[in-house]
């Protein structure tokens, strides 16, 4: 049990500590293309990825760095991948958004905005008719919620009872426009009765009601018991891409950071009941912030991919 806490710790520090390394690194005008920031929801992928192994699939979004990291892609080829090195997970020919490794179940990181729901209706489906015992699942942002993919996604999944799990990860915004006026409905778990599957509502900062949701619904899939939608709720603490002047929102980062933050709980807890130490937590901070400095150093030492790369990797056969 205090290897399975410390590992979820290590996992959701590398996150932060990925994207605020990554926050920095941008700012300095080194890292080419978009680049859009998880920290904050670190909770969620965490939780939820803790009870996937090989045989599951995840989609991701164009938030994606923190699924990356907690399915297991490593962090050295995704610093490269962000700074479009050859020694990227993609070669350096995806960057930020489309960070995929396919030998980790990490199906990609996605820049069409509703695009992971019906991906994994086609793994999960897969994985039923060859009877792996896998599960997909689909991280999407409450924007996405809104798209037609996501609703057709939704309704298949539950027509054909498969091994799939839905997290809407609302983070209060979809670009500049709030969830609060975009959602008709107060919350999109609410949805799931309309699709005949079990809809949970999670407090997005807590590792531990997540942990417990994300398990229940992927038990749940995996022995055959359909699809589940779960709703994390919480505040992304970055704009919506690195840049962003942010004048649509006041100053709930602030609080959410102080008084909410996913990491700051787990410590609290662990702590408190005598689970983990302060001085165990301490050094996979240390360990962490190792990693991501020679991720850094590493990715900005390797080569660009060449003119000729260019007609590599064009077509994949599976
Ligand atoms: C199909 C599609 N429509 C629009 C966009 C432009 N776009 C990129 S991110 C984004 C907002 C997505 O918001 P949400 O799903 O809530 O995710 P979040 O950024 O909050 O994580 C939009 C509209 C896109 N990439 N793809």
């Amino acid at each position: 049990m205090t290897e399975t806490l410390l590992e979820a710790y290590r996992t959701m520090r590398t996150i932060r500590a990925f994207e605020e390394r990554v926050h920095e690194e941008f700012a300095t005008g080194d890292i080419p293309g978009f680049v859009h920031l998880y920290a904050g929801e670190e909770a969620s992928a965490t939780g939820v990825c803790s009870h996937l192994d090989r045989r599951d699939t995840i989609a991701s979004t164009h938030r994606g760095h923190g699924h990356c990291i907690a399915k297991g892609v490593d962090v050295k080829a995704m610093m490269a991948e962000i700074y479009g090195r050859t020694t990227g997970s993609c070669h350096g020919k995806g960057g930020s958004m489309h960070i995929a490794d396919l030998s980790k179940g990490m199906l990609g990181a996605n820049g069409i905005v509703g695009g992971g729901p019906p991906l994994i209706c086609g793994t999960a489906l897969a994985a039923k008719q060859r009877g792996t015992g896998g599960v997909g699942v689909a991280f999407f942002g409450d924007g996405a919620s809104n798209q037609g993919t996501t609703l057709e996604a939704l309704n298949l999944a539950s027509v054909w009872n498969l091994p799939a799990v839905f997290v809407a990860e609302n983070n209060g915004y979809a670009e500049a426009t709030s969830s609060t006026w975009s959602v008709a409905s107060d919350n999109i778990a609410d949805r799931a009765a309309g699709f005949g599957m079990p809809g949970v509502i999670v407090d997005g900062y807590d590792f531990f009601a997540v942990t417990e949701a994300a398990g229940e619904a992927i038990d749940r899939a995996r022995a055959g018991g359909g699809p589940t939608l779960l709703e994390m709720k919480f505040t992304r603490y970055f704009g919506h891409f690195e840049g962003d002047q942010q004048a649509y929102r006041a100053d709930e980062v602030a609080h959410a950071r102080e008084h909410l933050d996913c990491l700051k709980r787990f410590r609290t807890r662990v702590v408190e009941s005598g689970e983990l130490s302060e001085e165990s937590l301490d050094k996979v901070d240390t360990e962490v912030a190792k990693l991501v400095e020679e991720a850094v150093a590493e990715a900005k030492a390797a080569p660009k991919p060449t003119r000729a790369d260019l007609e590599t990797d064009v077509y994949v056969s599976y």
